[in-house]
């Protein structure tokens, strides 16, 4: 039985032989009435590691609690977006107040600039950004801003690599090295698909190779730094300087997708970490504090190829929201003010818990590769290193799945499915470390 969890949590799971899961079967019943799938974002249905998705019902601090009143700590945080915590408290006011106001005017407010200071003092490399409702807007916004601004048509994006779901950017390799996509998804055109070309990422030679191919037609290469969507892999030394100097060889622009990485990696994200200046940057996630809001920022003179401003279009209703500005204020607020702790701790933390489970799966015998940069991380079930989509591909993604259930079952809340990234908050220190690794003992005799 795991380590008891100050909160009361052992007590609550020794409260319960096994894990009651009847509202949550019951909502489930009813959503697949409503919703295809039951969810509104397929990965939440738990197909890639089997078993029926609890419902979430409230969530404090690093804790959550599903409608059956089952706890768990949390290492997912909605994807990325709470790194505070969750319900953390001077980001409830905030919203709380901007909502007695209005949730939404369809008109210019303070609090977008306000953010969007917020946003430059972070990322010295956006010199003007436009804020959008997703990270799928500000990813797919930034790839029409670099073919408007470049007239060129073709993008490179990586395999792994996930910038939202617009048409573009679901794309998988064509056969062979560098030659155009092909769609990654129904519906995706096979004329769009042809512009984009996808690239394995860690190899600077496949990216040499395809602008060696298409010199003068490739508008922008567009990159998670740190990839959170195959699983966490980790940029190999001299790989995103590499992309930089390719892309300014060439007139191309270079995309940096910190949607994921803004925030969380650092306060600048990845980019301030490997020292790179990207002309484009998308934002999202934890940007909004966990209500919807997305970003796309950087060269001044690339931007000013915008609307009103310029002859590319874009545009959104709920872009700069008042309710995400105020969450997204109070948030990145409290990252600015902490930022001399915060990250250290946040590094403290997740070491003990990745290395942690690491060890003990060695001792219990079972295959295991960690990839971890600050607080995002992944437990990998292979006994190879893994550097791209490819080698992530070789995990045991059946183990993974067993792994998830049984920490689920023991009250651990991982993300499901082998290729994504684990996070953890501000709010989790010693007791969450203890209960999790008493947790993964069990679950890896399993
Ligand atoms: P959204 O449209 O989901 O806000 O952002 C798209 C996006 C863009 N870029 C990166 C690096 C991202 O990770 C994402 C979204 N991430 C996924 C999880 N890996 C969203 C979760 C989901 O699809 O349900």
């Amino acid at each position: 039985m795991p380590a008891s969890y100050t909160s009361g949590m052992a007590q609550a799971i020794e409260g319960q032989a096994s894990r009651v899961m009847t509202r949550s079967g019951e909502l489930q019943r009813r959503a697949e009435r409503l919703l295809p799938g039951g969810v509104d974002s397929p990965v939440r249905a738990f197909r890639a590691v089997g078993g029926e998705p609890p419902f979430m019902d409230r969530a404090k601090g690093a804790t959550l609690w599903d409608v059956d009143g089952n706890r768990y700590v949390d290492f997912f945080g909605s994807w990325g977006p709470m790194i505070l915590g969750h319900a953390y408290p001077a980001a409830v006011e905030a919203i709380g107040r901007a909502a007695e106001r209005s949730a939404s005017f369809g008109a210019s407010t303070e609090a977008e600039g306000d953010l969007a200071e917020l946003v430059m003092r972070c990322f010295p490399s956006v010199e003007r950004l436009r804020f959008t409702s997703s990270g799928t807007e500000a990813c797919m916004s930034a790839v029409r801003l670099a073919r408007g601004f470049t007239g060129r048509n073709l993008v490179v994006k990586f395999e792994g690599c996930y910038h939202g779901h617009s048409d573009a950017m679901l794309v998988k390799a064509g056969s062979g090295m560098a030659t155009l996509g092909i769609p990654g998804s129904a519906g995706v055109p096979e004329a769009v698909a042809m512009e984009t070309l996808a690239l394995p990422y860690n190899d600077l030679a496949a990216v040499r190779e395809a602008f060696a191919k298409f010199p003068e037609g490739i508008a922008a290469v567009i990159v998670e730094p740190v990839v959170g969507n195959a699983g966490t892999l980790i940029p190999v030394e001299g790989y995103l300087q590499g992309l930089q100097a390719i892309t300014r060889e060439h007139g191309a622009l270079l995309i940096v997708d910190e949607v994921m990485t803004g925030f969380r990696l650092s306060l600048g994200g990845a980019q301030e970490i490997y020292g790179i200046r990207p002309d484009l940057t998308t934002l999202g996630k934890i940007l909004g504090g966990g209500l919807p809001c997305g970003a796309f920022g950087g060269r001044e003179d690339v931007m000013a190829y915008l609307a009103p401003l310029g002859p590319v279009y874009q545009a959104g209703t709920l872009s700069g929201n008042p309710l995400a500005m105020a969450a997204g204020i109070a948030t990145l607020g409290a990252l600015i003010e902490g930022r001399d702790t915060i990250y250290a701790r946040l590094e403290q933390v997740t070491a003990a818990v990745a290395e942690g489970v690491a060890e003990l799966a060695r001792e219990a015998g079972v295959a295991v590769t960690t990839n971890r940069v600050g607080s995002m991380f992944t437990w990998f079930f292979t006994d190879r290193p893994v550097r791209n989509f490819a080698e992530a591909l070789m995990s045991d993604t059946a183990r993974f799945g067993g792994f998830h259930r049984a920490m689920m079952e023991a009250g651990v809340w991982l993300p499901p499915s082998q290729f994504e990234a684990a996070f953890v908050s501000a709010a989790h220190g010693e007791t969450e470390v203890a209960f999790t690794l008493e947790a993964a003992r069990g679950a890896l005799r399993g």
